[in-house]
C-alpha cells in the first residue's frame, strides 16, 4: 500500500485529493494543526479514512518527525496561506508558511535519508505570473509576482527545482490556475459570489459586496485538477506543468452567470455593490493558461466547463443556504 502525506489536507484541494488517493487504495496521512480542533473534527467526519498527524509547516521539528515516522512514498504540499488578499496584511506569516514550508519538507526528506524514494508535489500557482509578460502563460513564461503570496510561491517553486537539480530529488511543481468548487472557502471570489447569490435568491441577503469586477481568471474545477497532481507524481521524471482550462473570464462574467443559474437573470446590477475594502494594493488583471504540456505528457485535460462549474457551485450553495433556514430548495434553471 502506497503512503501519501498531504499538507493543507483541510482545504479544498486536500479534500479532493484525499478522496482521490483513498479511491486508489493509498494510506493517506493529513497534516493538521493540533490547535485547530474544529478543522480536525470536520475532517474526521467528512473523510474518516484520512489519518491525521499533528504538526505545522512553520515548525521543522514536527515536519521532520512526521516524515521520519511515516516515510511516505508521496508528499503533496498543498498547505499555506492561500488567500492572496490576506497575504498583504500578513506578509511575514505568508512567507513563513507558503515560502519556507516546502523548504522544511525538502530538508526533512533529505536529512531522513528518504530523498531517493519519495516523490514530492509542490503547489505552485498562476499568481506567480502576476503582471503577465506573455499570454497564454506556459511553463516557460517569466514570473512577475504581484503580492506577498505570489512572491512566496516563486521562492517555493525555485526551491523545489533546486532540490531536484542539486540532489536528484523527485520534486514536481504544478502551476495551477484558479480552481474552484463546492469546497472553496467563502473568502475567495467565486464561492463568495455563489453563496451571496443563493442568499439573495432565498431573500436572506439584499446585496453582494465585491471589489474589482474586471480581473480575468482561468477558472477550472478543483476535482479535475487534483488528478493532475497525482499524475505528475506517477511520472518517472519530475517536471513542472501548467494546469489550466485555456479559457479566461472576468469576475463580472462569473457574477452574471451565477445570477442566471439561480434564476435571477439580469438582476446583478440591482444587487452587486462595489466596495473599496475588497480592492488589492496590486492586482493581477489577466490570467490564461496553456496546458498543452500536461495534455501531451500527463494525458490530462480539464473535464468541467466554466458553465458547469458555476452551475455546480450555485446549486450547492442554494441547497446549503436553504437547509440553514429550513426551507425547500428553490426551483431554478440550474444545470448540474
Ligand atoms: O478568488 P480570489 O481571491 O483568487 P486569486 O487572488 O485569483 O487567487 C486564487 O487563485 C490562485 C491561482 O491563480 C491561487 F494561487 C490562490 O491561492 C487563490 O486560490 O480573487 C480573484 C479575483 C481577484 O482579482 C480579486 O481582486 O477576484 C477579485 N475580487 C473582486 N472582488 C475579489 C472580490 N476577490 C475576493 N476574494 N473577494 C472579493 O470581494
Amino acid at each position: 500500500m502506497k503512503k501519501a502525506l498531504i499538507t493543507g489536507v483541510t482545504g479544498q484541494d486536500g479534500y479532493h485529493l484525499s478522496k482521490l488517493l483513498i479511491s486508489k487504495q493509498y494510506e493517506v496521512f493529513g497534516l493538521v494543526n493540533g490547535q485547530r480542533r474544529e478543522l480536525s473534527e470536520a475532517l474526521t467526519e467528512e473523510i474518516p479514512d484520512v489519518k491525521q498527524v499533528f504538526g505545522d509547516l512553520t515548525d521543522y521539528s514536527s515536519i521532520s518527525s512526521i516524515i521520519n515516522e511515516i516515510r511516505p512514498s508521496e508528499i503533496y504540499n498543498l498547505g499555506g496561506i492561500s488567500f492572496v488578499g490576506l497575504s498583504f496584511t500578513q506578509p511575514q506569516l505568508t512567507a513563513d508558511v507558503t515560502a519556507l514550508g516546502i523548504l522544511r519538507i525538502l530538508e526533512a526528506c533529505k536529512n531522513s535519508g528518504i530523498s531517493d524514494g519519495v516523490r514530492i508535489y509542490q503547489a505552485s500557482s498562476s499568481e506567480m505570473f502576476g503582471k503577465v509578460l506573455e499570454s497564454p502563460q506556459t511553463e516557460k513564461t517569466p514570473f512577475y509576482p504581484r503580492s506577498p503570496y505570489a512572491v512566496s510561491k516563486v521562492f517555493a517553486h525555485y526551491m523545489a527545482i533546486n532540490y531536484r537539480e542539486a540532489y536528484g530529488m523527485h520534486v514536481s511543481n504544478g502551476i495551477l490556475f484558479n480552481h474552484e468548487g463546492e469546497k472553496r472557502g467563502t473568502e475567495f471570489v467565486t464561492r463568495k459570489i455563489t453563496q451571496g447569490v443563493a442568499k439573495i435568491k432565498l431573500g436572506v441577503a439584499k446585496e453582494l459586496r465585491l471589489g474589482n469586477l474586471d480581473p480575468k481568471r482561468d477558472w477550472g474545477y478543483a476535482g479535475d485538477y487534483v488528478e493532475a497532481m497525482w499524475k505528475m507524481l506517477q511520472m518517472e521524471i519530475p517536471d513542472d506543468y501548467v494546469i489550466a482550462t485555456g479559457e479566461s473570464h472576468s469576475v463580472k462574467d462569473f457574477v452574471t452567470l451565477a445570477f442566471k443559474k439561480a434564476g435571477l437573470y439580469g438582476l446583478e446590477a440591482e444587487f452587486v455593490v462595489q466596495d473599496k475594502k475588497f480592492l488589492r494594493p496590486t492586482e493581477v488583471d489577466y490570467l490564461i493558461g496553456d496546458y498543452s504540456k500536461a495534455k501531451e505528457k500527463l494525458g490530462w485535460s480539464p473535464k468541467t466547463t466554466f458553465d458547469e462549474l458555476v452551475g455546480k457551485m450555485v446549486k450547492n450553495d442554494l441547497i446549503l443556504e436553504a437547509k440553514k433556514i429550513g426551507v425547500a430548495v428553490p426551483k431554478t434553471p440550474v444545470t448540474p
